[in-house]
């Protein structure tokens, strides 16, 4: 039997607004919400959104009752409160689309499927509005610049009618990997009481731990006499972050380095919003519905760099103070952890206040750990436990062992196809891995025939030559894609997507309009310029010119075998393919 309200109210702390907020209805309810569902309007739920319907329904987001109104949604993008004065700093918003949000109305109730198909939740709608996504940024993030991945997701992953009102849940988001490692908060509450700990210190990551955390964390347990809750992000974390299978093991495997009967492991289906100060305290209230006593902030907690020039977004200590100027209103009480440094002389960790003069500290970032792991460079004992590392090493392969995808864009008749022909050619001859050519005129005929080119459909096409190199990539094979994708937006998503399992390698040809246009191969410009043809690249659709391409190539200025020649070499730089690989024709 479920424990009463009194005893979880008998746990040392109380959920963020007095009393722990799971949406769940009881089985009758279920039933007369399930037939009613069949003639609701149906919301099919975005990945992201499934994550906050998780955290909604279980009680995790307490005090939220359902998706964001305006009122709270404007009154937490200025004051960090829900309109009734309890401290929120994150929106929590249901994002539509147009043709959705014009097929219902407030006081409408409708059904929220998982993407499986089932329904979750029913909501009863009671706002529909448009946000001004630019402000939101500013506000929960600090920024509109769209290097920031929180900021990149809102403005371009986000649809643009937000719904808000009251859910009422008919179950949870199925999991289906690690089950034993999933729990509510309930269900963590009333574990906490059994094991008979009254003082529980959380630990957010979204990286595997290494030796470093297990020390700032066994310290933190030391300092407050709290036992350890290892709660690791399994949600949407960043962009080029270790997958959480990964991690998932590495963290198993860190367990036994901590006292027995001292730590628990338990995953947390959040979708980060990498919004850092904010997000500190977003994670600390979280955390204290989950029923910790303590939470540790650490440095640049929940922050994140600028993809292009690698500076952080958020000062290092900005979490850390927004959380500690929050701490007594949320109950929480937060652990501030210094950063932990290794001393060589030493052969341990530090605090980097405690460091002897002189002495030699030595640190390695996660960065620098996801290139060696990539470039197959040793990673240090002193830095990780045997087990994690092994764990690492079997995800992470070494180029020469991983699949890529090389991505063409350019303008019609630039010269894509002749390069990507002649490079498959040769990546066939080298024949370390299976090649796929997913060229642009193909492509529409196989797997988009029904497209044409309106922005909407050549997003599509983009994305699903995306998803296929994904695939391929992902299985370690080579894929070659040869469309126009003339737009950025679509082709950084396609690249976040693959980068996560293999090389992404952008190959811009920056042939001249005028050079293709004279080349006319096709007489589609001619057409195009007749008016015989609608939104042609170049003449009435726009090209925008990637400023992330790993190679620029001009073929007004270098023959298809030159440019060839060049992604190869590229191809070997990075440890793609083999040295000798490269096959120079001495048969004339
Ligand atoms: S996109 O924008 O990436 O989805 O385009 P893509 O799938 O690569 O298709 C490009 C080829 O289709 C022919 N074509 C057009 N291109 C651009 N705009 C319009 N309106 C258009 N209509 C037909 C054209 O031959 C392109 O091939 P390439 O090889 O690039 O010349």
């Amino acid at each position: 039997m479920k424990p009463g309200l009194e005893q979880l109210q008998k746990n040392p702390i109380s959920p963020h607004g007095g009393i722990l907020k799971e949406l769940l209805v009881d089985e009758r309810r279920e039933r007369e919400l399930k037939q009613e569902a069949i003639y609701l309007p149906s919301w099919d739920l975005t990945q992201r959104q499934v994550w906050d319907i998780e955290l909604l329904l279980n009680g995790a987001f307490s005090p939220l009752e359902g998706f964001m109104g305006k009122a709270d949604y404007e009154s937490v993008l200025e004051k960090m409160r829900l309109s009734d004065g309890t401290l929120w700093p994150i929106p929590i918003n249901l994002d539509v689309t147009e043709e959705f949000a014009e097929s219902i109305s407030q006081g409408d109730r409708i059904a929220l499927r998982h993407p499986e198909g089932m329904v979750l939740a029913i909501m009863t709608v009671t706002d529909i509005w448009v946000p001004d996504r630019a402000a939101e940024a500013e506000a929960v993030f600090g920024t509109r610049n769209e290097e920031h991945p929180g900021v990149f997701t809102l403005l371009h992953q986000t649809n643009l009618i937000y719904i808000g009102g009251r859910l009422e849940g008919l179950e949870l988001p199925p999991h289906h990997t690690f089950k034993h490692l999933r729990h509510t908060p309930r269900e963590l509450v009333e574990k906490f009481r059994e094991l008979g700990w009254d003082k529980v210190v959380a630990f957010q990551t979204r990286n595997p731990m290494h030796r470093a955390h297990v020390e700032l964390t066994k310290r933190a347990m030391e300092q407050v006499g709290a036992k350890l809750l290892i709660h690791p992000v399994v949600g949407r974390t960043s962009p080029g972050d270790i997958d959480y299978f990964t991690r998932v093991r590495c963290y198993q495997a860190v367990l036994k380095y901590y006292p027995q009967d001292s730590v628990l492991l338990s995953l947390l289906p959040l979708a980060m919003r990498m919004a850092g100060p904010r997000e500190a305290f977003w994670h600390a209230i979280i955390r204290k519905n989950y029923g910790c006593t303590h939470f540790i902030v650490g440095r640049d907690h929940a922050g994140c760099k600028n993809y292009h020039n690698g500076n952080p977004f958020y000062p290092p200590d900005a979490a850390r103070e927004m959380a500690l100027n929050h701490e007594r209103e949320l109950g929480i009480k937060i652990l501030t952890s210094e950063e932990l440094v290794y001393v060589e002389e030493l052969d341990r960790y530090v605090p980097c206040s405690e460091v002897p003069e002189g002495a030699r500290v030595i640190r390695l970032s996660g960065t620098e750990i996801r290139t060696r792991l990539r470039s197959g460079k040793e990673i240090p004992e002193w830095f990780s436990y045997p087990e994690v590392i092994r764990e690492l090493r079997r995800a992470y392969p070494p180029p020469s062992e991983q699949g890529f995808t090389v991505f063409f864009t350019g303008l019609p008749a630039a010269g894509k196809s002749r390069i990507a022909g002649t490079l498959m050619a040769k990546l066939m001859e080298i024949g370390t891995r299976p090649v796929t050519l997913l060229d642009g005129d193909i492509v529409r005929k196989h797997l988009s025939s029904e497209l044409g080119f309106s922005k909407r459909d050549r997003d599509i096409n983009i994305r699903r030559i995306g998803f296929v190199a994904n695939e391929i990539t992902k299985n370690g094979g080579i894929a070659i894609c040869v469309p126009i994708a003339p737009y950025d937006t679509t082709r950084k998503e396609v690249r976040q997507m693959i980068s996560q399992y293999g090389g992404f390698i952008l190959v811009y040809i920056s042939t001249p309009l005028e050079v293709c246009e004279k080349r006319d191969r096709k007489g589609l410009y001619a057409k195009a310029r007749a008016g015989l043809i609608k939104d042609f690249t170049g003449i009435d659709d726009p090209y925008e010119p990637p400023n992330d391409a790993e190679l620029v190539i001009d073929t007004s200025k270098l023959t298809p075998e030159e440019a060839v020649e060049l992604i190869l070499d590229y191809l070997q730089a990075e440890g793609y393919i083999p040295n000798s690989g490269k096959v120079t024709d001495t048969s004339t």
